[in-house]
C-alpha cells in the first residue's frame, strides 16, 4: 500500500494535472514485454475508449465489464459506503500505473490508462479480495522500442537516475554518521546535501509505494508516531526538538531505505511517456510542497528542495527533447523559455554559503507575495511539461 505522504502529495496535484493518478511507473526487466503503458498517450487518440466502473467496498473492487481491448480505457472508482477501503489502483505486474484515491463514502472519480494487451489487477488495498483480474485483448501496438532515439533517452534517463540515487546513498550516509555522532552543526549542514538527491528522482521512489513514504513521509502522514521515519523525522529531531536523542535507529533504517532504493533503481526501465509524467510530477510537488513551505517545515530548506525537484524535471525534459523536437518545435521553445523564467526566479534566493550551507537563504524569510511570484513561474512551466507525454508516446 502506498504510504500517506504519497496520497497527500498526489492529492495536492489532482486539481492542477490530469495524469496526476499516473505516476512514473516501471516496467519489469524482460525486454520483449511491450505491454502496459502508463499514460493517455497521442498513439491511441483515434481509438475509442472504453469505460469501466470500479465499485470499491469491503468486499472487492471488481472491474465492470472485466475485459477491455487494448487502446485507452477510462476507470471510474466509486466508493458507496465503505469507510475502510477508499482506493483503486492499476497494477501491472505489481507495478501500479494508475489511480483514483482518497475516496471516502459517497465520492467517486476517474483516470485513464492506454493499456496494451495482457493482464492486469485491479487493486483496492483494506478489501476482503483486494486483487482483481483485468484483461485487455487484441494485438500488442508498435512499441516505442522501435524508435532507437526514444531507447536512448530512457537509457541515458536511467543512468541518470542511478547516478542520483548512488549519490543519495553516499550522502545520506554521511548526514546520518553526524547524527549518530551527536554533531548537531555537521547534521545540520549534511541534510541538505542528501535531500537533494532525494527530491530529484522523487517520482522514481514512488514507483515502489511505501519505499517513499519511509524516507520522506512527514509527521501528519504517519498512521502513529512510530510510522513517522526517514529525513523528515530526523528533521523534526534537529530543528524543532534539537537534540538527536533516540536518532540512532532512524538513521541506520534511512541508511538501509535509501540502499533498498539504489538496488531496486538498477533494474527500473522507464518508458517515455513515464519519464513525461514524472517530470510533471516534480514540477507540481514544487507547487505542492516547496511552495508552500510545507516539505522543510522545520529546516526551512524548501527552496533547496525546490533546486533538486526542477533539475529532475529538467533532466527528464532533456533526455526527451530530441524526440519532442521533431513533433512539436514550438513545445520545445516554450519550455526552453518558461524553465530558464523559473530557474530565474530561484536565483533570486541563491546565497553563498547560504542557510544552513544550502546556497539559498532561509525560505521562512521569503515573504508571501514572493512566494506568488515564484509559484506563477512554476506554474507556467507545469503547463508547457504536462503536454510533453501526449506528444513523444
Ligand atoms: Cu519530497
Amino acid at each position: 500500500m502506498k504510504s500517506p505522504a504519497t496520497n497527500r502529495r498526489v492529492l495536492a496535484c489532482a486539481a492542477t494535472v490530469i495524469s496526476a493518478g499516473l505516476l512514473l511507473t516501471a516496467c519489469g526487466g524482460d525486454k520483449s514485454d511491450s505491454k502496459g503503458s502508463g499514460a493517455a498517450d497521442a498513439k491511441n487518440a483515434g481509438s475509442k475508449t472504453t469505460d469501466v466502473s470500479v465499485t470499491v467496498s469491503n468486499k472487492d473492487c471488481a472491474p465492470t465489464p472485466a475485459t477491455a481491448p487494448a487502446g485507452p480505457v477510462k476507470f471510474t472508482v466509486k466508493n458507496k459506503n465503505s469507510a475502510k477501503v477508499t482506493e483503486a489502483e492499476v497494477l501491472d505486474g505489481g507495478k501500479m500505473l494508475g489511480e483514483k484515491e482518497n475516496l471516502t463514502p459517497g465520492l467517486s472519480g476517474d483516470f485513464t490508462l492506454t493499456l496494451d494487451a495482457g493482464s492486469y489487477e485491479v487493486y483496492c488495498p483494506g478489501a476482503d479480495t483486494d486483487k482483481t483480474k483485468f484483461t485487455v485483448t487484441g494485438a500488442a501496438k508498435k512499441s516505442w522500442k522501435d524508435d532507437p532515439a526514444l531507447v536512448t533517452a530512457t537509457q541515458s534517463y536511467a543512468t541518470w537516475i542511478t547516478g542520483e540515487v548512488k549519490e543519495l546513498v553516499s550522502s545520506t550516509a554521511e548526514f546520518t554518521a553526524a547524527v549518530k555522532s551527536g554533531d548537531m552543526d555537521k547534521a545540520r549542514t549534511l541534510y541538505g546535501k542528501a535531500r537533494i538527491h532525494y527530491e530529484r528522482v522523487e517520482p522514481t521512489a514512488e514507483i515502489w509505494g511505501d519505499i517513499d513514504g519511509r524516507i520522506d513521509g512527514r509527521a501528519d502522514d504517519a498512521a502513529t508516531p512510530a510510522d513517522f521515519t526517514g529525513f523528515h523525522r530526523i528533521e523534526q529531531a534537529i530543528w524543532e526538538k534539537k537534540s538527536l536523542t533516540g536518532m540512532d535507529k532512524l538513521a541506520d533504517q534511512l541508511n538501509t531505505d535509501v540502499a533498498d532504493l539504489y538496488s531496486k533503481v538498477q533494474t527500473v526501465e522507464y518508458q517515455p511517456a513515464e519519464i513525461a509524467n514524472g517530470a510533471t510530477d516534480l514540477v507540481n510537488e514544487i507547487q505542492s510542497s516547496k511552495i508552500t513551505g510545507e516539505e522543510e517545515r522545520y529546516s526551512h530548506i524548501d527552496l533547496l528542495d525546490f533546486d533538486g525537484n526542477l533539475a529532475g524535471a529538467n533532466e527528464a525534459v532533456s533526455v526527451l527533447l530530441p524526440v519532442l523536437k521533431t513533433k512539436d518545435a514550438a513545445l520545445v521553445s516554450t519550455l526552453a523559455t518558461r524553465y530558464q523564467q523559473t530557474a530565474d526566479a530561484l536565483k533570486k534566493y541563491e546565497a553563498t554559503p547560504g542557510y544552513e550551507s544550502t546556497g539559498y537563504v532561509d525560505y521562512s524569510k521569503v515573504g508571501k507575495d514572493a512566494r506568488r511570484t515564484l509559484s506563477q513561474s512554476v506554474d507556467a512551466y507545469a503547463e508547457a511539461v504536462s503536454k510533453i507525454a501526449g506528444k513523444i508516446a
